[in-house]
């Protein structure tokens, strides 16, 4: 086994090579280096990406692409792909892969390959989507299906409802979507307010079919369906479908496991929305579209697969995002969306970054003595720039970030395209080259105002450019992220596909739940805070 990253000469490396870098300004390499606006860029399956606006010179990216091939990356992708159990902790592989490889590919997990079963799952929920798009499908009272419900949480609700938004242009409008995650009883109760019981579908997405949230909301609506529908419980039938991994706990609840749409565990939840979790993306966008998102997913896993790495989108940008945190000392990430339908897109990278390398020891369970994961976070423009970008331009935080333009509208009016565009590409430069001070006085700028009105620039960006926000499009563009992770998560050496971390709470919260309702004081078993809150929860309930 290779030694971690940060003991590679190749490390040490990049940290000399940071170390001579000390106080170059982006303002300088573009005016000694004309040509790099241009040369510092690369294209793959229908993504452009700028990165010349990054703190890095072709000699940070040579000794970066050297890190990446000394820490045996090469291999740690092959491995993925073959269907190794790379997910050590929980002893399985990582394949979201064969859930967008043509019909005709064999991928193995144990010898069997799984690529039919997939098409298999893939083809039903076709017939099952055509025929409730069409109004084949109907209702226990005879009605035809007009809203959709998806029950989730997690890889089961922020994929779903991160690709609705992102393809809402490219849905049927005939049909409501609403998407319930939350425990929070307000959740499903405003999601289905305004609903009709008779017309409405619940999709169940949970992979597990035991998370305790996703549960509850299940038997919720149940109970709201059933009471709407004359307390039949025939209707189960009409109006909910399973997606699951666990065909048991699925009939247990009552739904038909004709009506369960499988995956396996093989699929990481944050890395499922391509799989039957994407039951609700293909009612609305119907099979074909669906199939042109899988279409884009695997150009994007063909050119990960394949590019060297130097000329490789997922890598570069991991590549890029390991100088920004652990080189640079930058430890956060923003994820700028230029287009209004990516709005949740930020929140589905936080989940899908953070909890695949929010981690702090090696796949070994040795500490990591370097940062991993970057904190993601991030809001569509130009919202942000009227917002928290006064914090990216002047504040003392230097924060990375992506910003991501489509070069066509998909809602052409006016000249708002154009201003959308403007401001992604001003926006960037500014970042970079600021405003110095000597600018500022030429302004006429009074000397107590210079300050406050200089721009220190320098501040990091890559530009991520597409054509127009298709189905295609949003496969390539989740696929390069998807990698991206991947890719950081193995320079690091850790496990990215496993989430202990959200463990703990869920068990502190089983015994807070009995001691919050059970009828006499529960003895004191937490620390005094806890208890504290437990008992002032209690009394004030009680009043
Ligand atoms: C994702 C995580 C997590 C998971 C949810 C829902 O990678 O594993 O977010 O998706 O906890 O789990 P179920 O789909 O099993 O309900």
């Amino acid at each position: 086994m290779s030694a971690p990253s940060w003991e590679l000469p190749e490390w040490r490396a990049l940290a000399a090579h940071r170390d001579g870098m000390a106080g170059r300004h982006l303002r300088e390499l573009f005016a000694e280096d004309p040509g790099r606006g241009s040369r510092l860029t690369l294209e793959a399956a229908g993504i452009f990406l700028d990165h010349s606006k990054q703190r890095v010179t072709d000699e940070t990216m040579r000794l970066l692409v050297q890190l990446a091939e000394a820490s045996g990356l090469r291999e740690k992708i092959d491995a993925m792909f073959r269907g190794d159990r790379i997910n050590v902790t929980e002893d399985r592989p990582v394949l979201h892969v064969a859930l967008r490889a043509p019909r005709g590919a064999d991928i193995r997990v144990d010898g069997r390959n799984v690529v039919p079963d997939v098409h298999e799952v893939l083809d039903r929920m076709a017939v099952f989507c055509d025929r409730v798009r069409s109004g084949a499908w109907l209702g226990h009272g005879g009605k035809r299906i007009r809203n959709v419900v998806n029950v989730g949480i997690g890889g089961s609700d922020l994929g779903p409802a991160m690709a609705y938004l992102a393809l809402r242009h490219h849905a049927d409008r005939n049909l409501v979507f609403r998407f319930v995650s939350n425990v929070d009883g307000t959740d499903i109760v405003e999601a289905v307010s305004d609903l009709d019981p008779a017309e409405t579908l619940f999709v169940i997405g949970s992979k597990t079919f035991t998370t305790q949230e996703t549960m509850a909301n299940a038997r919720a609506a149940r109970d709201w369906s059933l009471a709407g529908l004359g307390g039949d419980g025939r209707a189960v039938a009409r109006h909910f479908v399973a997606v699951s991994t666990n065909a048991a706990r699925v009939a247990e609840f009552g739904i038909d496991t004709a009506s369960m749409f499988g995956f396996w565990d093989w699929v990481g939840g944050r890395y499922s929305m391509d799989s039957a979790i994407g039951l609700s993306t293909m009612l609305a966008i119907g099979p074909d579209a669906f199939r042109a998102m899988l279409g884009g997913f695997h150009e994007m896993d063909e050119h990960f697969r394949t590019a060297p790495f130097a000329r490789n989108l997922p890598v570069v940008k991991a590549l890029l995002s390991l100088w920004n945190v652990d080189f640079l000392g930058m430890p956060t990430q923003a994820v700028l969306p230029y287009e209004q339908y990516l709005a949740r897109f930020p929140a589905y990278l936080q989940q899908l970054v953070m909890e695949s390398n929010g981690k702090r020891v090696t796949r070994d369970g040795a500490p990591v003595p370097v940062d991993t994961s970057p904190i993601v976070w991030g809001e569509p423009g130009t919202n942000g720039q009227h917002s928290f970008y006064q914090l990216l331009h002047q504040g003392t935080h230097i924060v990375p970030a992506d910003l991501i333009a489509f070069v066509r509208p998909l809602n052409p009016l006016g000249e708002h395209h154009e201003m959308l565009l403007a401001n992604a590409l001003a926006q960037a430069e500014a970042l970079a080259f600021g405003k110095t001070e000597a600018e500022v006085r030429a302004e006429g700028t009074p000397e107590w105002l210079v300050p406050h009105r200089t721009f220190p620039g320098n501040r990091p960006t890559s530009f991520l450019l597409l054509d127009r926000l298709t189905p295609a499009a949003l496969g390539r563009l989740v696929a390069l992220y998807e990698h991206e992770t991947f890719t950081s998560g193995a320079i690091w050496g850790i496990d990215s596909f496993d989430q202990w971390g959200v463990e703990l709470g869920k068990v502190l919260a089983q015994r807070i739940l009995v001691e919050l309702t059970s009828p006499g004081d529960p003895p004191p078993s937490h620390d005094s805070s806890t208890q504290a809150l437990v008992r002032r929860c209690r009394a004030a309930r009680r009043s």
